[in-house]
């Protein structure tokens, strides 16, 4: 993952001086006098190096006995954004994937019986369709919001990163790829409102299917009752939605935006929140989360910039305050109602509100690059931030370093950006790429079902591992893993390993984001 143009860091442990060498092996560079030190996040003794400017071609690195190979491209992150794309593709549900566009990925259709309400099993409905959400089979529509948020705020900054051909079943029809994949996940997102605009918070079996196929998992899936959360995130993504495609297709566009209306209408209307909670013989993902402010202030800001209506912005104007403005996760989506105020609503905030408003913004991107600072590797996640799925804040941070850098113009922020993308193709303690199939040396054993069970040796590229965590892991995992094992180092390529090597959605849309900001960067420059 290294451009001309961008600074190209590499970590050499325990070692005060290295050699860059050209491909016929001539000393380009020395690196003397390191001063590597303690990184308290992998217990590595650090010292990062930017190898400076260099040319196209082959390099090699060389220090302590050992040697790593260096690849300056033009364009390194192309292929990488299309494949974090494509990654969503190979999650469709509902529908069968072709080998003409999944290769040996193909697999018959999945999950296409209609679903029974949880509450009243008698009522069966069609809920077919949308992303697998990770390793299991479960459709989420929290998680699933947050996703296409990513993408659409992705593709509206960073358009030239997005191709028309991706190989799926509809590129090539005028509109980007990105937003063809997004589609497929918005058309199931409507299929799960209810008619008073209530969105069910998931579609699962009452259990994780074990580890096979998609279309041989056929137990009851069941609509679980609505929940706040899941509505108000889905009223901000579908208004963001109905602007995003509104220059391409009017019709789908205002349909999007009529269905946001409505189910903000249905927050109003049931005032007192309720979080979600798994009934008792309910085993699939919970994806709980105990407060709707943030989703709340997300709605409002899309709302509002899609309808201009002074309610919407009264909303958003009382939420601002009690919301973390730099958070992009499936619990906390304030960034994403920050980016919206920020970005697409400039100008039509009050002076003084939007001021305050990037006033915090910076201050919390401010934070990430001091933590990023602290970090041997350069990572922005502080030692104790290595929970299930690491691999989100750690992109999060890069998004807000990015959304930071485009609001100020400061260069220390896109670099410390580029660093969590570094961070992601193998610039970590592991020393691995945590995207299948890309980066020199990219992990193998994704908890991913189809990855599993489809005889094919390498797992379905372009997914990303949720990466080390220290946190609550599972037995197994404590087990395999040393005692002391720091915490930037918890981690297992094992197909097991849920809580370490899991993928989902809203990891890779994160890795879409900033590999799409620093695709598009190269392709300015030529
Ligand atoms: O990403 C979720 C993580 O933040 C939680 O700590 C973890 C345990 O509750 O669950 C993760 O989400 C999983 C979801 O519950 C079910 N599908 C797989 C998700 C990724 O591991
Ligand atoms: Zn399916």
């Amino acid at each position: 993952g290294y451009a001309p143009g961008l600074p190209k860091r590499a970590a050499l442990l325990d070692q005060t001086s290295a050699r860059l060498l050209d491909e016929a092996g001539q000393e380009l560079r020395r690196f003397d006098g390191l001063h590597p030190w303690f990184d308290p996040a992998s217990g590595d003794r650090v010292a990062l190096i930017d190898l400076g400017h260099l040319a196209p071609g082959e390099y090699s690195l060389n220090a302590g006995g050992e040697s790593r190979r260096i690849r300056v491209e033009r364009r390194p992150y192309s292929a990488l954004t299309g494949a974090l794309v494509k990654g969503l593709y190979y999650q469709r549900c509902g529908c069968a994937l072709e080998a003409a566009h999944a290769g040996p990925y193909a697999h018959a259709a999945c999950h296409t019986a209609p679903a029974k309400l949880y509450e009243n099993p008698e009522v069966e409905l069609d809920a077919s369709g949308g992303w697998h959400d990770a390793g299991d089979y479960g459709r989420y529509v929290s998680p699933a919001a947050v996703t296409v948020g990513h993408l659409l705020y992705a593709y509206r900054w960073f358009p030239k990163a997005f191709q028309d051909a991706l190989n799926i079943p509809e590129s090539g029809n005028g509109l980007p790829d990105v937003l063809n994949e997004c589609r497929f996940e918005l058309e199931w997102l409507l299929k799960m409102q209810r008619e008073d605009g209530a969105l069910y918070h998931k579609l699962t079996k009452k259990r994780f299917a074990p580890f096979i196929m998609p279309e041989e998992d056929k137990a009851q899936e069941y609509l679980l009752p609505p929940t706040h959360t899941a509505t108000a995130g889905y009223a901000a993504c579908a208004a963001l939605a109905s602007r995003a495609y509104r220059p391409f297709d009017a019709a789908f566009s205002a349909r999007l935006l009529e269905s946001a209306v409505r189910a903000w209408a249905w927050l109003e209307q049931n005032p007192r929140f309720v979080p979600y909670e798994n009934p008792e013989d309910v085993k699939t993902g919970a994806y709980g989360d105990t407060n709707c402010l943030d989703e709340a202030f997300w709605a409002a800001s899309e709302l509002y910039a899609s309808t201009g209506e002074a309610r919407y912005l009264d909303a958003l104007t009382a939420l601002c305050p009690r919301v973390e403005l730099s958070k992009f996760g499936w619990r906390e989506v304030g960034g994403l109602g920050a980016l919206c105020c920020l970005f697409e609503l400039d100008g039509r905030l009050d002076k003084a509100f939007a001021d305050g408003l990037q006033g915090r913004f910076l201050l919390a991107a401010d934070a990430a690059l001091e933590t990023a600072r602290l970090s041997g590797y350069g990572t922005a996640l502080s030692p104790d931030g290595y929970v299930w799925g690491s691999s989100l804040p750690i992109l999060c941070n890069g998004m807000l370093l990015i959304a930071a850098w485009k609001r100020s113009g400061k260069t220390p922020y896109l670099d410390a950006a580029l660093n969590q993308l570094d961070y992601l193709l193998g610039l970590n303690a592991l020393d691995l790429s945590l995207v299948t199939g890309y980066g020199e040396r990219p992990f193998r054993f994704p908890h991913h079902r189809p990855s599993a069970s489809d005889g094919v040796e390498d797992p379905v590229p372009g997914l990303v591992s949720g990466g080390p965590n220290a946190r609550n892991n599972y037995p197994s995992t404590r087990e395999r893993l040393p005692k002391g094992t720091y915490p930037a180092k918890s981690y297992l390529d094992e197909t097991p390993s849920a809580d370490t090597n899991e993928i989902a959605i809203y990891w890779n849309s994160p890795a879409v984001f900033v590999a799409a900001c620093f695709d598009q960067l190269t392709r300015e420059n030529g």
